[in-house]
């Protein structure tokens, strides 16, 4: 557990190395993200880095940002120089799942923006295929959930509303989130395309063709993936 978190720690770092004064920065959610804006926090506080702005993808590192004096500023059509995130799985092609941390439609919000989207993560989220050990987070609305549901068990989803010790996890959005799974065969851009028709549906975890290179900690050393 310690190793892991070291190892989230050194990609984290890596990725927050490439930002230089005076850029716009994409901040993500999560724990390998979280190492991320500390070590911005710390590059500022050094002074090794100077006007940089910031826009976060979750309440939570808006919070850990402006606690550590990093200017904060909500999502403009601008765009950001680079973005800065976790992932849940990383593919071959870099075709990402996020969202098992609650912050996937403001991820993805932040990231299409993004002139460079780096990924970072520790070696056990590289999987051959999405799907593999994680379910696909989909952001649906509060109203008629059973209903959403019931669409996306008809287009094969299997799975459940997320639940946090019992309660139903609402989103900084204020919805709820379905994880599902889908058959091994389901073609990653039409299943995108199907979820993104179902009505109720506000975002999949599905982030296909963002990344621009992940950075991701092995116990040899950070791999840089394109
Ligand atoms: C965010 O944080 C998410 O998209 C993803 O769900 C999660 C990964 O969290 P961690 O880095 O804690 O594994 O980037």
């Amino acid at each position: 557990m310690a190793e892991l978190e070291a190892l989230k720690q050194q990609a984290a770092v890596r990725a927050a190395a490439l930002v230089q004064s005076g850029t716009r920065i994409g901040l993500g959610t999560g724990s390998t993200a979280r190492y991320a804006i500390l070590e911005l926090g710390r590059r500022l506080a050094a002074g090794e880095l100077e006007g940089v702005m910031a826009v976060a993808t979750s309440q939570a590192s808006e919070d850990l940002a402006r606690s550590l004096n990093i200017p904060v500023e909500p999502l403009t059509p601008e765009p950001l120089d680079i973005v800065i995130d976790g992932a849940d799985e990383i593919d071959p092609q870099l075709n990402l799942i996020k969202g098992l941390g609650g912050a996937l439609t403001r991820e993805k919000l932040v990231e299409v923006q993004a002139r460079r989207f780096a990924v970072i993560a520790d070696h056990t989220k590289l999987v051959s295929r999405l799907g593999e050990k994680a379910p696909l987070p989909i952001e649906v609305v509060q109203f008629g959930v059973d209903s959403t549901v019931e669409r996306l068990r008809a287009l094969g989803a299997r799975g459940e509303l997320r639940r946090d010790a019992g309660a139903l996890y609402i989103t900084d959005n204020g919805n709820y989130i379905f994880h599902a799974h889908f058959p091994e065969n389901a073609s990653l851009a039409s299943l995108e395309r199907s979820l993104k028709g179902v009505l109720g549906v506000v975002e999949t975890g599905l982030f296909l063709g963002m990344a621009t290179v992940a950075y991701v900690a092995t116990p040899e050393g950070v791999r840089e993936l394109h």
